[in-house]
């Protein structure tokens, strides 16, 4: 964070505020995780601040110290839109177009609030005007971290606030193996752990939750792996019908694109997912070394992400979707092959 957008910062919040804190549509674990330990240093520090998620978390992070606060533009919208609109300081957590908040983008662009972002997405829009982006980092929480350290803080981070940035830090590091993770990912985390972070009570609570029906889902998501060698790459695809087969709960699918990875020899995995009620196509890409799929996605795809993880979507059918998929993987062998 340079320093200019830092000094704006420590003078805004060196009076109490009114704080809104925002996470991405669909929030995943750095996403509630940031939000969360953000939302606990604010209040900490005197200030009136809430979390306005634009719809629900999954049930896996409802654990998290504060998950119980968090309001749900969805559905409690009268209390969600008057805390934004009361908001004179609003924090958008772990993405970086208004875009990503779906429904709630309105109210955001309508506000006259300071916002701050703190990211590590690539190309960041610029609504915000203090800027925190940086995409070498692991993850949002990290970034959090650092922030609170930046703010000559890093002694009040109390054990609420290191549990819920080290699940952040987890979640989106794949348990600290994606190349994100440096040698300063693993010092704040042991700091973490020094100030009560309970790293292996955290892995249980988050991975160790499958229903028999998700494992059921991953089984056919596994079976219905379809395996391109010459390019390298394997993908899945599930229907809305087999989703329905195995009873799909929101998050049921989180991580299913990456088994593709685990395969000898695959360097690019995706997975689509049919959403009958949006009427689209629901895409994750993965990629291990140099080949960027948040090229990929946003040429082709209308997403973007990562260089190795990104999200995309299509409004064909899986059968054309697949068609225009692997038409467009002759064009990228030699950047697979590596
Ligand atoms: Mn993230």
């Amino acid at each position: 964070m340079n320093l200019e957008h830092l000094n704006a910062l420590k003078q805004l919040l060196s009076t109490p505020r009114k704080i809104a804190i925002i996470p991405h549509k669909n929030p995943d674990g750095d996403a509630i995780g940031s939000t969360l330990a953000l939302w606990h240093y604010a209040i900490n520090k005197g200030h009136n601040a809430s979390i306005v998620s634009p719809n629900d978390a999954p049930k896996f992070l409802k654990w998290m110290p504060g998950a119980d606060k968090i309001l749900n533009f969805e559905k409690q919208n009268t209390q969600a839109k008057s805390c934004i609109g009361a908001a004179d300081v609003i924090f958008t957590l772990d993405f970086n177009h208004l875009g990503r908040v779906g429904q709630m983008s309105e109210l955001l662009e309508e506000s006259s609030a300071t916002f701050v972002m703190v990211d590590h997405h690539q190309e960041p829009s610029d609504y915000a005007k203090i800027m925190y982006s940086d995409v070498t980092m692991s993850s949002t929480c990290e970034m959090v971290y650092h922030l609170i350290g930046l703010l000559g803080d890093v002694n009040q981070i109390t054990k609420e606030m290191a549990n819920c940035i080290y699940t952040g830090i987890m979640t989106d590091t794949g348990s600290f193996k994606f190349a994100a993770t440096t040698s300063n990912t693993h010092r704040v985390v042991a700091d973490l752990m020094d100030r009560g972070a309970e790293g292996t009570e955290i892995h249980h609570r988050i991975y160790d939750t499958n229903s028999p029906s998700r494992l059921h889902l991953l089984g056919c998501a596994l079976k219905n792996m379809v395996i391109l060698e010459e390019y390298h790459t394997a993908y899945i695809t599930l229907s809305q019908e087999e989703l329905d087969k195995y009873n799909y709960q929101k998050g049921d699918t989180e991580g299913f694109v990456n088994y593709g990875l685990t395969l000898d020899g695959i360097n690019f995995a995706v997975i689509f997912i049919e959403n009958k009620e949006e009427g689209i196509l629901k895409i994750s890409f993965r990629s291990v070394g140099d080949f960027s799929v948040n090229d990929f996605a946003r040429k082709h795809f209308n997403g973007g992400g990562h260089t190795n993880a990104a999200g995309g979507k299509s409004e064909d059918s899986i059968e054309d979707t697949i068609k225009y998929f692997t038409s467009l993987l002759p064009q990228y062998q030699n950047q697979l092959q590596s």
